[in-house]
């Protein structure tokens, strides 16, 4: 849709195949939240797709309805989300045939041969460049006023625009992690940039104030432990924990507000599809039973606004691309639930009303 007919645009209507995200005509410069797309899954250890996430969520979101009892019309600040980079596509293919030749060395007895290193530098080095263009990507829109989301790709892909909301708001945010994984691993299968690492990194390398993880229920004795010696400033929720409380009387509104209570004002929400229960994404790479009901997390968000609290960024992730003949349940589970994050983006930032 071009901007001309921007006018006529029909909230009511039928998204047209190649209208934007969640079929909206916005350009970039009317939009004030942009979304980065970025498919990339070269270090994802099992299961595949995550890199044609941004692809199958962007076309799942033309159905999603735009009026939302929440967050009202928070759309009409417009969103938009920029078209998927070809080359970084091609060379995530390129690379995760490397890494794939790389576990066969790796499986061989060979990890420390001369051809298993190449391998896993050229990863390396690869990972870091990826990282730096979403940071370059993403500041040039903070820079312009836009409040930034991300669409994976892998859980490695939002380090870059986590580490641009640290330039532009310093340390003082947390991070709310959803996700059946800890992600606190140092190095993952020696990659510097591993999904299985991000938050990790996160900490290590850009060191937010707070990391509170929610929904954990698939982590190493390692990952448990480096979280304990890290209390308070890394709060892990482990999903049996918080399950538990549920099953003993706690309501999920008491168990959410305690859980945004131990988050800053300023908060960048990290949301791994697989956080949720996996019959809402059982195509994604590593789905683990237990996790959050849809309606568990939309309320987690709720709870951001509730509490005054404001969402600074924000990333869906690990949203697979549906097996051949399937239906596009992941993506569509994943384009509402980004939906819904857009939307309390907007109201948490001032931007638009919420409803109720
Ligand atoms: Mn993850």
């Amino acid at each position: 849709m071009s901007t001309s007919d921007h006018t006529e645009f029909d909230p009511n209507s039928t998204a047209l195949a190649e209208s934007g995200v969640f079929g909206l005509p916005f350009t970039a410069d009317e939009a004030k939240l942009h979304l980065i797309p970025v498919p990339w899954e070269v270090t994802t250890s099992y299961g595949r797709g995550a890199s044609l996430g941004p692809d199958a969520v962007l076309r799942a979101s033309r159905q999603v309805d735009l009026f939302d009892l929440e967050t009202g019309d928070a759309w009409k600040i417009g969103y938009m989300m920029d078209e998927i980079d070809r080359e970084w596509f091609e060379r995530n293919l390129r690379l995760k045939e490397m890494a794939l030749e790389r576990l066969e060395l790796i499986e061989a007895g060979e990890e420390d041969s001369e051809s298993a290193e190449r391998l896993r530098n050229e990863i390396n080095e690869a990972s870091a460049e990826l990282n730096q263009w979403v940071e370059r990507e993403a500041l040039k829109k903070l820079r312009a006023g836009k409040i930034v989301g991300l669409v994976g790709g892998d859980h490695s892909t939002p380090f870059g625009l986590i580490s641009a909301l640290k330039q532009v708001h310093g340390a003082d945010f947390g991070v709310l992690h959803i996700d059946a994984h800890a992600d606190l691993r140092d190095a993952y299968q020696g990659y510097d940039f591993s999904h299985a690492s991000i938050m990790h990194n996160v900490m290590e390398r850009i060191g937010p104030a707070k990391l509170v993880q929610v929904g954990i229920r698939d982590f190493s004795i390692g990952e448990f432990n480096y979280s304990e010696s890290k209390k308070p400033q890394i709060q892990t929720h482990y999903d049996r924990q918080l399950k538990k409380r549920l099953e003993n009387g706690e309501t999920w509104a008491a168990v959410a507000r305690g859980l945004i209570a131990e988050l800053p004002k300023k908060i960048y929400v990290s949301f791994d599809i697989d956080g949720l229960d996996p019959a809402l994404c059982p195509n994604t790479g590593t789905p683990v039973p237990g996790g959050l009901s849809f309606d568990q997390a939309v309320s987690l968000l709720a709870a951001i606004a509730d509490a005054g609290k404001q969402i600074i960024g924000f990333d869906l992730n690990e949203v697979a691309e549906p097996t051949p003949g399937a239906a596009e349940w992941d993506a569509n589970v994943g384009a509402r639930m980004l939906f819904k994050m857009c939307g309390w983006a907007a109201v948490t930032n001032g931007l638009a009303e919420r409803r109720s």
